[in-house]
């Protein structure tokens, strides 16, 4: 097998991968990921043992025991573009040979267990501030698979052409449905939900403070979308900047990836959630104690 050239297969000098400066001794098979660098801490002090903590950038990961389990938890910042070199390095570390760069074989390859621990707003007025949501479909309008061959069911191709024309895009943004396992292992209770990842904060997620936007009705297209399969009625439920990235990723390396998001923000109703701190404590609390 050819060796990964060093310009591809990035590491920093005492052998840890470029940006996640991690060793592959350092990280655990399930991971909680989070946007915020600063929320890392605000799982971690729940760990019964914290063994390491290192930072680079904005990623930020903290090692430890939660009720004699080991997690990692680790921050990326935010955007799929982030996504991209989290997935890429965490894959990394645990599937590939570090000191002959090469990919292990199928029967030693590790299916990591991810799952991004978010906020996020709600696209639809019946999905209140305060909740938590399980992305079931997330559809990316991001960049990202422009460049993977990523396989796309037939019913994720439609969902993501139905957006496409929904929206007037010139490209069509693409749709992935996470791991149904950890879905339910850790979404029992939550809102099941069709999360749309966007590609910036503002604009793309209809906020108008002083430029307007290409389209003027973009909320309202996100909202109205629905796509209608023999599994029912589909629509877009809630939006933010990274779970589309993760699923796509996630399938095509092999590991299981869901995303939960704490609703902060409602954009039918207007609503802030007063208390957007708790509800991401809660949420932190819930997928602590289920993972
Ligand atoms: C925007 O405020 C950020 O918050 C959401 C979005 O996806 C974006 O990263 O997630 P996090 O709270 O995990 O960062």
């Amino acid at each position: 097998m050819i060796a990964i050239p060093e310009s591809e297969l990035m590491l920093n000098r005492d052998g840890s991968i470029y940006h996640l400066n991690l060793l592959p001794d350092h990280i655990s098979d399930t991971i909680i990921t989070v946007g915020d660098p600063a929320r890392v801490a605000l799982v971690s002090q729940h760990f019964d043992s914290i063994e390491t903590q290192i930072h680079k950038r904005e990623f930020v990961t903290h090692v430890g025991y939660y009720k004699g389990k080991r997690l990692t938890v680790i921050s990326t910042g935010m955007g799929t573009d982030n996504i991209d070199i989290l997935l890429n390095e965490l894959d990394a570390l645990v599937n590939i040979d570090f000191v002959t760069r090469t990919l292990r074989p199928h029967e030693e390859r590790i299916t990591l267990r991810i799952v991004r621990v978010g906020t996020s707003g709600a696209l639809q007025a019946d999905i209140p501030v305060g909740s938590h949501l399980v992305t079931e479909h997330a559809v990316g309008l991001d960049s990202l698979m422009q460049f993977y061959p990523l396989v796309e069911t037939g019913l994720e191709v439609e969902v993501g052409a139905g957006v496409q024309q929904a929206l007037g895009l010139d490209y069509r943004p693409y749709c992935v449905r996470g791991s149904d396992l950890l879905r339910e292992q850790l979404g029992a209770g939550m809102i099941p939900g069709n999360t749309l990842t966007c590609p910036g904060f503002y604009g793309p997620q209809g906020r108008v403070l002083r430029l307007d936007l290409r389209q003027p009705d973009l909320i309202s297209r996100f909202q109205n979308f629905r796509y209608n399969s023999a599994e029912g009625e589909f629509r877009l439920t809630n939006f933010e900047m990274e779970t589309a990235g993760y699923y796509a990723l996630g399938r095509m390396l092999g590991h299981e990836v869901t995303s939960l998001n704490a609703i902060v923000v409602n954009r039918a109703t207007g609503e802030f959630a007063p208390d957007s701190e708790a509800v991401v404590n809660d949420l932190i609390i819930k997928t602590l104690d289920r993972v």
